[in-house]
Order: C-alpha cells, then structure tokens, then sequence
C-alpha cells in the first residue's frame, strides 16, 4: 500500500515546512517539497498540518474499580483515541494484589485484542517485594519499559521505601516508573473532616485534595528520587506548587518527567457544583485559573514533557454510586478523543506553545521516555507510517454522543474547539477519513525499548 499525502505543512519539534510525505509498506519512504510518485491513494492535505502520530501516555481502558469496571474498554476507547488522532496509547496494566506482572500483561494483552489505535502498556504494581522484582526483567523482555506506583487509593499504594526501591531496580534496567503523587495520610483525614460536617456533594471533591496535598505528594517524590540516584516520572501534574517543586528538584539535578493533562489546562474547580459535577470527580481534582495558567507556563518553557488524558470513564449511572457520598464516586473522566483538539485551541490558538512545541508534547517526547523513538514521534524517513493530518480551520463543539467513546458523558461537554483531526494513518494505511473511522481494529502492540532519559 503506497499513500502519498500532498500539500500539508509538516510540523515537527524543530520547524515546519510545506512537504509532501510518501508511505509505502508501514513505513515513510520520503519526505519532499513535491514528490510525483505512483500511489494507491494521493491526499490533498493542502491548508492542513501534518503530525506524527500523537501518542496518549496515560489511559485506563477496561480498569476494574472492584465496585465498578470502566466504561471504556480497548474497543471503545482505542476508537476514540484514533479519530482524535491519537495512534499510540499506553495503558496501565494494573498488577492487582494476588497477581503477578505476568498475569496482568497477559490479561492486558487479551483485553486490547480488538484496538483500533496502537497499543502499549506501563505496568502499574500494587505490591513491591521479591516476588515481583523477580517478573521485570521479563517485563521489559515483554516490551514494557514503564512502570507505574500509587502513593494513594488502598488497593494500590505502595509504601516511600517500595517507591525508592523500584527506582533503583528498574532504573538501573533501563526503566522509568510513574507515579501518582498525593499524601494518602492527610487526604484520609480530609475526606473524614469533610464527611464529619455531612459535605457529601462532590464539591467536597476538590476541598478533600487541595494543591498542597499533590505538591507535598510530588515534593516527597522529587527527594526519593534525589536519593535512589534514577529517574522521576510525575504522572498527571495539575498544579501551580506541583510544578514548581518539579522545576526545584531539577535545580538540584534531579532528572524528573513531568506529564500534565488536557483538563488541567481546560476545565475550572468551580465545575464541581453543576448539577452534573461528579463527572468532574477524577484525581487530581481540577484546580483554580492560577493552576492553569502555571501548566500552561509550563508547556511554553518546556518543564512539561507530555500530555496524556488520565481518560477513565464511567457513566453517570456508575457515578451515582456515590451520589450520597463523594468519596464513593468512581475518580475519573473521559478525554482520549478530545486531546488534541483542546490542546491546539487551549495552549497553541492563545499562544502559550508553537505548534513546534504541540508535536513535543503530543508525540515526541513521550515516544523518547517510553522507548519507542524514533520508530513512533517522528516525521522521519524509514518511520512508522502513523500519521496526524489536523485541519485547523474547522470549529466544532464537544459532545458526548458524537464521541466514540463509550460513557454517556465528557467533561468537555459543549466546548467549543479550533482544529480536528481530519485523517488518520496508521501503521501505514487510512484508518480515519475526514473524521471518520474508516479502518476499525488495525491496532498494533507497541513492544517497547529502554527509556531515552532524555534529561538525563
Ligand atoms: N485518577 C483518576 O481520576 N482515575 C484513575 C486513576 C487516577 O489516579
Ligand atoms: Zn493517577
Ligand atoms: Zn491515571
């Protein structure tokens, strides 16, 4: 199959120009001011902007809560990842207790059979002993070169030392490992403050987690990391002092990751009090405008280094679960298809990021730290054909039904968006045409290489 893709400006980290782009067999075999080569399929992507692939660092799909599973699974959710232009996502395997690693990536495996977008997956460890540490050599072996651990939620925490520990072992493999940074002990204390004064609303959400309570989470993991010698990822950072503890640690040579995402440059706390707030109960909560403006500063002086979604759907039937009691509201929103488009309008059309520094944060970076560069995250000859064709003329709203995503809200509802992603190539072929999925299931796993540690 050869696709040749005319007209476009192509946009990578270090410029633009206007070129043409020649696929042939998975693969880009040139890059040119005009290329007139045979082609089983020409498009005009005149107006248009030409990205690698994005890349989702963070998504659960299929994630069993114990009380409830994710609205979304691989089917649903890879559908919506590639119409938004994502062609690489990375899952959370999740190693629940009474697992093994082995068990949660063959699990993962057989729940991402039916992917439309790519595939790879961090393997997140509930437990951190010498069971486990036995199972990462073949992790990586396996393609999984991330890791992830929580400082919160009782099904998944993992102690400071287990943190340490791991970064040492994984690190010296080669490996990064992300983590969920929130104090556990204080926010137990504040979800029991705030349910002693009968705030049960989800109002109480974001009271329960202030800013204090992540920056402390990510301060202590900064210090862990000084202290083990190997790398920090902060996955889903959302706040104004998180930040600045991550700028701190790197002051003092700490080689610190830090991911943000599209609801922490986008969405305000105050959304916590509409009638349908608890669609908005995810963790981080979503902060002030201060908050905001901080990450989106961020991204302009590039301490930021990616942007996954943290897409973890649940309906508002699911979300009822906790409708007497915040605390109860499965945490989580849905956001894969919708990345781009708020990024583009919300960081790039007001002018806090080039569309130089978009491609960083949506592709290349994230493919640097996860092994996959420059296979994936680049507009390069003898890449992976996953390519990004973004019409950034079109304007349209944000609305659940029109997703693809399973769950029967967003938290962008009704937004108004600049830029689409009007064609999608994947893997080399036209999966999505002028916004539409053409090309189901041609989703492939992603087996992954040691870490770039680009800021090593
Ligand atoms: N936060 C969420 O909101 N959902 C999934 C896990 C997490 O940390
Ligand atoms: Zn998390
Ligand atoms: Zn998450």
């Amino acid at each position: 199959m050869r696709i040749l893709i005319k007209n476009g400006m192509v946009v990578r980290s270090t410029g633009r120009k206007k070129a043409d782009v020649l696929i042939k067999d998975g693969k880009i075999k040139r890059i040119a001011p005009e290329i007139d080569a045979k082609a089983d399929r020409v498009i005009d992507a005149a107006g248009c902007y030409i990205f690698a692939g994005f890349i989702d660092t963070h998504t659960h799909f299929d994630l069993d809560l114990g009380v409830t599973v994710t609205a979304d699974n691989f089917e649903t959710g890879t559908k919506a990842a590639v119409v938004g232009g994502t062609t690489t996502v990375l899952d959370f395997a999740t190693q629940d207790h009474g697992m093994t690693m082995h068990d949660a990536l063959e699990l993962w495996h057989k729940k991402a059979e039916k992917s439309s977008s790519n595939y790879g997956f961090h393997m997140a460890v509930s437990e951190w002993n010498d069971a486990r540490k036995a199972e990462v050599d073949d992790m990586f072996k396996a393609g999984v070169s991330s890791f992830k651990m929580y400082m919160v939620y009782d099904a998944m925490k993992v102690n400071d030392g287990q943190i340490y520990d791991a970064q040492k072992f994984i690190g010296e493999r080669g490996g990064v490992i992300g983590v969920h940074c929130e104090n556990y002990d204080v926010l137990q204390a504040r979800i029991a403050e705030e349910k002693a004064k009968g705030h049960m609303d989800p109002t109480a959400h974001p009271v329960t987690r202030p800013q204090a309570v992540e920056a402390e989470g990510v301060a202590r993991l900064m210090r862990i990391a000084e202290l083990s010698g190997y790398p920090a990822w902060v996955v889903h950072l959302s706040t104004a002092d998180g930040l600045e503890e991550v700028r701190a640690a790197r002051k003092r040579g700490v080689e610190v990751y830090a991911e943000t995402c599209p609801q922490y440059i986008t969405l305000d706390v105050k959304r916590y009090a509409d009638p349908d707030g608890a669609k908005f109960v995810m963790s981080p909560p979503l902060r002030e405008a201060k908050d905001r403006a901080a990450i989106l500063d961020g991204m302009k002086k590039k301490d930021i280094d990616f942007i996954g979604t943290d897409h973890c759907s649940f309906t508002m039937a699911q979300k009822a679960l906790g409708k007497d009691d915040f605390s109860k509201i499965p945490n989580g929103g849905a956001g894969v298809q919708n990345r781009a488009e708020l990024v583009y309008t919300y960081a790039v059309k007001t002018g806090a990021i080039t569309l130089e520094q978009m491609a960083l944060l949506m592709s290349e970076r994230a493919a640097r730290l996860f092994g996959m560069f420059p296979e994936k995250g680049a507009l390069r000859v003898g890449s992976d054909a996953d390519i990004v064709i973004f019409d950034p003329d079109d304007k349209h709203t944000i609305l659940w039904k029109t997703n693809l995503h399973a769950c029967d809200n967003s938290p962008y509802e009704g937004m108004e968006v600049l830029g689409r992603t009007r064609d999608v190539v994947l893997n080399g072929e036209l999966v999505v045409e002028n916004g539409t999925l053409v090309k189901p299931y041609c989703g492939k796993y992603v087996f992954r290489k040691p870490s770039e540690r680009y800021r090593k």
